[in-house]
């Protein structure tokens, strides 16, 4: 009689500079829109955790829990401040990092030198991980970062979350970093967070897909009030009453738009991205608020969950 293989859970976390592809892998790995993604840098700004079960019968028993990250740059106010220190967070509790860069990287710019510097502390082994390997061929990238990253490289692996190319050997070369141990997560669950917290994620993500140039960048989303379905008996749908914070009354009118027509179209599509994920219908309430240099105060910042 043979016994059945042991339980194997721990922790990869996702790290790179900005835009590399980090959400967008999660995303595919878990094929929902669970984290935020964006064209635009610095689209991440907490070190969610996002949750793998292993369902292939070929492969062991299994739970990963990923780490998304947010982007390592060089930071210019309090709030970069927090997101690279949850970066080095995030790394203390990792079994294994996987690091990204593009397929078609030729050097290691400014950005990958601050994120492999945050690297040197780590113990750990890398999974190197080139991204985006529909738009481009990954040896001469596995090379220029084998050798920057020193030694720690255990294995490298080239995907598409677009073409979902990769993914199954990507899962394959994190399973061999887990440790033996239960499930911390019950099968069900996708993310470690809260639901406002999911929620403002997606309010902020749809101002994302619409703002230009820095504008999204000065946006925070707060929110004021949710009801479930259940609180909620006289409509039987989810209440959210949500602010979007910028630092200056030109923002506040670029975010409302004229007439108010830019604020209702975030409105839209918050309230689609909102639909999809909860599987209720929604109602959701949208205001702007000012809050002057929102992303250097200390007390604003812990306020939104900013702090590490
Ligand atoms: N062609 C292609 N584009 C991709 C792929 N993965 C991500 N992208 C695009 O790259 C951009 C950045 O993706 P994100 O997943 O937000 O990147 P990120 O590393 O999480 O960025 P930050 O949160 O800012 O650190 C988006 O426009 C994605 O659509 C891929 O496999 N192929
Ligand atoms: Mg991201």
């Amino acid at each position: 009689m043979t016994n059945a293989p042991e339980f194997r859970c721990g922790v990869v976390a996702l790290v790179g500079r900005p835009n590399v592809g980090k959400s967008s892998l999660i995303n595919a790995l878990l094929k929902t829109r669970a984290a935020i993604v964006s064209p635009k840098p610095q689209t991440t700004r907490n070190a969610a955790r996002f949750i793998y079960n292993e369902e292939r019968p070929s492969a062991p028993p299994s739970q990963i829990i990923f780490t998304d990250t947010p982007g390592i740059h060089i930071p210019k106010n309090k709030l970069g401040r927090f997101l690279i220190d949850s970066v080095e967070n995030a790394l203390t509790l990792a079994d294994a990092v996987c690091y990204l860069v593009e397929a078609g990287d030729r050097e290691v710019g400014a950005e990958d030198k601050e994120a492999i510097a945050k690297l040197a502390g780590f113990g750990g082994r890398v999974i190197l991980t080139a991204t985006k390997c529909d738009k481009g061929e990954s040896e001469q990238a596995f090379e220029v970062y084998r050798s920057a990253l020193g030694g720690k490289v255990s294995v490298c692996v080239a995907l598409s979350a677009k073409s979902g190319q990769g993914l199954p050997e990507f899962i394959d070369a994190c399973l061999p970093f887990l440790p033996l141990g239960e499930p911390w997560f019950d099968p069900d669950i996708l993310m470690d967070g809260t639901e406002r917290f999911i929620a403002a994620e997606h309010v902020r993500a749809a101002a994302l897909d619409l703002l230009r140039d820095e504008v999204p960048h000065c946006v925070a989303v707060e929110i004021d009030e949710y009801k479930s379905p259940d609180e909620y008996q006289e409509r039987k749908k989810l209440y959210i009453r949500a602010s979007l914070l910028v630092e200056t009354d030109g923002q506040k009118a670029i975010v409302i738009g004229s007439g108010g027509s830019m604020l209702k179209k975030i409105g839209v599509r918050a309230r689609k991205y909102l639909e999809e994920t909860t599987g209720h219908s929604v109602y959701l309430e949208l205001w702007v608020k000012v809050s002057p240099h929102w992303r250097e105060s200390p007390a604003v910042l812990r306020r939104l969950g900013y702090t590490a």
